[in-house]
């Protein structure tokens, strides 16, 4: 038998066919890399059955080769981070405003990728640190790759590319003890950045619900430098990019985002799998702020500095087409791992300006994707490819994929047509001929040096809720270092910042004010509050694509789990069951619900609001177990909304909740799922008290 199996792979082979098609019924047989088929992958070929391992096993040799190169280097930031395929659709022709070629046609779509990242962890470290978030998206127009590689946060900790490598090196591990790790709550971090002013508006965004996102589907990206739009007869106006999502936006709370990387470190990737693979497609609008030189020269700031924003009120974001994100990778290091974006891939129609930052960041990725992905020729991967036609000249190198195939590899030179090679195309890509003058120099321009007007507008953009996390979040990183003058030195920056929060901080801290640094300028203006910048001003219309946690348990009434299953789903959120055992219950009518998660492997912080739907006797039963107690004490004092039933109450006594239901709490009955899933659009109950 065995001997004709081999003898039909031989046939095949011989006659050119479809190996796949022949060995054990469906599936492929296994084959070296080479193409040899495979006959035992259980054992190494060895002399005798206790006997030493053959050098000649070439089989065995090749795998434990290959194995051991399957790591490439990490990116030295963003190394943690989750892709996935969609399309951009632009809503209306730009061409007043732009030749890119995305922008002509309304209506069209263009293939997308992008990926989502931590900025100081490493690849397997947790996706809830506060940190801020790459959002980087790839644009394959039909005029090249047009690159966004942007953050969650519209402004930078520096203003020099050339710092770059020193904010890096203070927020990632210390080199001697190789930790913290994905955390900014220590020494290095807060020595540098207190030493650094310009960080300071930075650091409000980072110390802010910002930095510990819901999830990639609820917060903003931003293109953070000004770009420019330049239309087809070369004039050009200054750009900013926004992407709003359409989910609205939503943060966790820090003690949240602290017990989510326990319960699930992958929560982050997690959530853009299910919503992708369940067919909730999160979108984002690209906005643009468009402006000319007249506003550049009257903005209160520099435009061409990376840690100041425009704000939404002085120039407003035009909406000009949506993103959306409808298939996951098919290999994660094939495409997430492997997609090398670099703010240098530009199209025609967008250009530069000479933001100090950006000018750095156009130096420095081709580096990087050099150094990560092995050769020069990174280009050729599917990822990475343009999908648009592109010849050029450049060949060889390190795996080279697609080569030339004609006799030409230069240019100009005489050869006929079909042989020559490509030609310049004088509508290509050109350069706005911006004039540049002035001594080359080292120096910082004085249009830079404000370095706290822009801090206290964000914060006291705030609702008070955030404005509380701030202080807190500062107290804990600040707590965290050991070295009383670095806290020093930050909380003097504080006070120019406001008063308030540095009074917060200094108490919480249990230190006095310190007297503060002598700011570079002067503050040029106490800025009016913009409610963009809030979080909770901007967050959903309703409690779409959450995911409401139900605690249920054998014996629960079937009426009630129903209606609130069907409720949830038209509410367009999705139900997660939680049982006491991961077969999940039987109803009181002896209908059987599956559970997603027994109760110790999905703590209620992994919900965006809980429902608890008890029989009387298993209530009791609840109450007695600490991890179901902490389950809903958790819910109660992270404030999310709560449904429950009659029979719960049990453990509601036992969990330490008010016997009184607070405007947060509903009480099940009928017709209430609806009107709870219509409350839950709030997302917190802030007012609790807990
Ligand atoms: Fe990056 N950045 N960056 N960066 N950056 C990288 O490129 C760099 C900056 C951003 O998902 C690296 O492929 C310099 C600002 C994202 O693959 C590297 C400077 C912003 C990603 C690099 C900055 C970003 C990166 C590391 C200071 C927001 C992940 C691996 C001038 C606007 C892209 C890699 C992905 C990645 C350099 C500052 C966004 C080393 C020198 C500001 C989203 O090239």
């Amino acid at each position: 038998m065995a001997q004709d199996k081999r003898k039909d792979i031989r046939d095949d082979i011989r006659d050119g066919g479809e190996i796949h098609q022949i060995a054990g019924g469906g599936r492929p047989p296994m084959t070296t890399s080479q193409g040899a088929p495979v006959s035992d992958d259980q054992n190494s070929l060895k002399q005798g059955a206790r006997g030493p391992t053959l050098m000649e096993d070439f089989h065995f040799r090749e795998k434990i080769f290959h194995f051991d190169h399957e790591r490439i280097p990490e990116r030295v930031v963003h190394a943690r981070g989750y892709g996935a395929h969609g399309y951009f659709e632009t809503y209306e022709p730009l061409s007043d405003l732009t030749s890119a070629d995305i922008f002509q046609r309304g209506g069209e779509k263009t293939p997308a990728f992008v990926r989502f990242s931590t900025v100081a962890g490493s690849k397997g470290s947790v996706d809830l640190a506060r940190d801020v978030r790459g959002f980087a998206v790839k644009l394959y127009t039909r005029e090249g790759n047009w690159d966004i590689v942007g953050n969650n946060i519209p402004v930078f900790f520096i203003q020099d590319a050339i710092k770059f490598p020193d904010l890096v090196h203070a927020v990632k591990e210390a080199p001697d003890r190789a930790f913290p790790q994905a955390q900014t709550a220590h020494d290095n971090f807060w020595d540098f950045i207190s030493l650094m002013p310009e960080s300071m508006h930075m650091v409000m965004w980072i110390m802010s619900d910002r930095a510990i996102p819901r999830s990639f589907r609820f917060m903003e990206g931003f293109g953070v430098h000004t770009f420019r739009l330049v239309d087809a007869a070369g004039a050009s106006r200054f750009v900013k990019f926004h992407w709003k999502p359409r989910q609205g936006l939503q943060s966790v709370t820090w003690p949240e985002a602290v017990a989510i990387n326990g319960a699930d470190p992958d929560f982050h990737r997690r959530d853009l799998w299910d919503a992708i693979q369940s067919g909730d497609y999160p979108e984002w609008e690209l906005g643009m702020q468009i402006f000319d030189d007249a506003f550049a020269d009257r903005f209160a700031f520099d435009i061409l500095d990376a840690t100041k924003i425009i704000p939404e009120e002085e120039v407003p974001v035009r909406k000009v087409g949506r993103l959306v994100l409808d298939r996951m990778v098919d290999n994660f290091f094939a495409e997430t791992e492997q997609v090398a974006f670099h703010t240098g891939n530009i199209v025609p129609g967008i250009d530069f300006t000479d933001d100090p930052l950006l000018q750095g960041r156009n130096f420095s990725y081709l580096d990087t994707q050099l150094k990560r992905l092995g050769g020069p020729n990174f280009t050729h991967l599917p990822v990475n490819a343009p999908k648009c036609p592109f010849h050029h000249f450049q060949q060889d190198g390190h795996m080279a994929m697609t080569n030339p195939v004609s006799r030409a590899n230069y240019e100009p030179n005489s050869w006929p047509e079909a042989e020559g090679g490509p030609r310049e195309e004088p509508l290509g890509f050109q350069s706005v001929p911006v004039e540049a003058k002035g001594a080359k120099q080292r120096t910082r321009s004085e249009t830079f040096a404000d370095h706290y007007s822009q801090a206290r507008q964000f914060y006291v953009s705030q609702t008070p809720t955030e404005r509380e996390h701030m202080a807190a979040a500062l107290i804990f990183e600040l707590s965290k270092v050991q070295r009383p003058e670095i806290r020093e030195r930050l909380v003097g920056h504080l006070c120019h910042i406001d008063d308030t929060l540095a009074d917060k901080v200094a108490e919480g801290l249990g230190m006095a004010l310190p007297t503060p640094p002598t700011p570079a300028r002067e503050p040029i203006a106490d800025l009016p509050p913009s409610p963009a910048l809030s979080i909770l001003e901007n967050g959903p219309a309703s409690f779409a694509g959450r995911k409401l946690g139900i605690l249920l348990t054998d014996g629960v009434d079937s009426g009630e789990v129903q209606e609130l299953l069907e409720a949830t789903v038209a509410a367009k959120a999705t139900p997660a069951i939680v049982a006491p055992r991961i077969g999940g219950v039987m109803t009181s009518d002896g209908t059987h619900i599956g559970a997603a998660e027994c109760i110790d492997g999905g703590p209620s912080v992994l919900f965006d609001a809980v429902a608890v739907l008890l029989s009387p006797q298993w209530a009791r039963t609840l109450a007695g177990m600490h991890v179901a107690r902490v389950w809903l004490a958790d819910a109660y004092a992270h404030k999310k909304f709560i449904l429950c039933n009659e029979a719960a109450a049990p453990l509601l006594d036992a969990a330490g909740l008010p016997s009184e239901p607070d405007a947060g709490m509903l009480r099940m009955g009928a017709g209430v799922p609806g009107q709870f899933l219509e409350r839950c659009a709030d997302l917190r109950f802030w007012e609790r008290v807990a």
